[in-house]
């Protein structure tokens, strides 16, 4: 016991998390993805929580003392939130810190899709080139495209923002039409689906978003059409759009996040037309940085 406010936090966040909280907080390190365990002594002292991704009822139910819950994240999906507001706790999460690297990220994710980039460097580094001769050619190219945004928030208008130098058609479908923004809105998704042959999520994971790309907005978007993912996987019915990459009825798919993540489905690590990330579209020193930043300075500010 130091005497300090007890701040929980899984052993795996990010480190500037750590080495900032360490300073004025006594830490409380539990393991993340396990069954809560934790001693009734440290459960009590707990005051804060500092967590990424996960944190249900089983944590914050073990907690009497808890005030706030710090996602390092944006959004809160993983958190417990109904829970959390039963007992006056607060949730804060990290938007804004991120919005660039994330769009940077989908753009890259979507050329890398359309230009096969995965596929061209295998190419190079296997001794093809040199053996074979040139690489076979995308089928794909950003020329023409229309792309569709699910999801015009915070990281949706820097992703909008930074395609308008590739001259392509820019439309949306958010609930409520965006103020200040030119872009065609559609009221749903298919009809957005149906207008664009390139689709990019960036919508929370909600309950009104879980797979809501299904099998039918998949299938609007064409045979020359590619889908790109860097919300939530939760958004996605993977099962669907593995048919679809397999049959063709979707040229591609860009995916950064996946539906229960670390595992991603067979079909899809077998599916050629599909570029997979491992969740890293915010994953740079800077960027991770500024969002443990947030999460110190959330609750520093909470017990000040
Ligand atoms: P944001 O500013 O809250 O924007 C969310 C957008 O989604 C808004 O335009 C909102 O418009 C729309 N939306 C929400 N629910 C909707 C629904 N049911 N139907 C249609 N549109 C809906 O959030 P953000 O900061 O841009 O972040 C978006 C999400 O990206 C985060 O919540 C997180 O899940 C994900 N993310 C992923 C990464 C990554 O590493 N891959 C990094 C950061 C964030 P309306 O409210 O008008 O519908
Ligand atoms: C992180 C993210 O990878 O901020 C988000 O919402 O999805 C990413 O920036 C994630 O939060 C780290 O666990």
């Amino acid at each position: 016991m130091t005497g300090k406010t007890a701040v929980l936090v899984y052993d795996t966040i990010h480190g500037r998390v750590l080495t900032r909280l360490e300073e004025k907080f006594e830490l409380i390190r539990v393991r993340r993805g396990v069954p809560p365990s934790i001693s009734p002594e440290d459960a009590e002292r707990v005051k804060g929580a500092a967590i990424f991704g996960a944190f249900g009822a089983d944590w914050i139910d073990l907690l009497p003392n808890l005030e706030i819950i710090a996602h390092f994240g944006v959004g809160y999906d993983g958190v417990d939130c109904a829970a959390a507001t039963r007992r006056g706790i607060i949730v804060t999460n990290t938007p804004d810190v991120l919005n660039d690297e994330v769009a940077d990220s989908a753009v890259a994710l979507l050329l890398n899709t359309i230009h096969q980039i995965p596929r061209v460097e295998r190419w190079l580094r296997s001794g093809d080139w040199a053996e074979k001769g040139s690489c076979p050619l995308s089928p794909m190219s950003m020329k023409g495209r229309t792309v569709g945004l699910y999801g015009l928030g915070r990281i949706g208008i820097e992703i909008a923002r930074r395609l308008e130098p590739f001259k392509v058609k820019i439309a949306y479908h958010t609930r409520s039409k965006r103020e200040g923004v030119d872009y065609a809105h559609y009221p749903t998704l298919l009809a957005l689906a149906e207008a664009v042959d390139t689709l990019i999520c960036i919508v929370p994971g909600t309950p009104e978003t879980h797979k809501a790309i299904n099998a039918e907005v998949l299938k609007a978007l064409g045979p020359n059409g590619v889908f790109i993912n860097v919300g939530r996987g939760t958004s996605v019915d993977e099962d669907a759009l593995i048919e679809a990459l397999n049959a063709k009825t979707l040229a591609a798919a860009g995916l950064d996040v996946f539906y229960d993540e670390p595992k991603v489905p067979q079909g899809l690590l077998d599916a050629e037309n599909a570029v997979l990330w491992p969740h890293i579209a915010s994953a740079t020193v800077p960027t991770r940085d500024a969002m443990g930043d947030l999460v110190v300075d959330n609750i520093i500010r909470w017990f000040a």
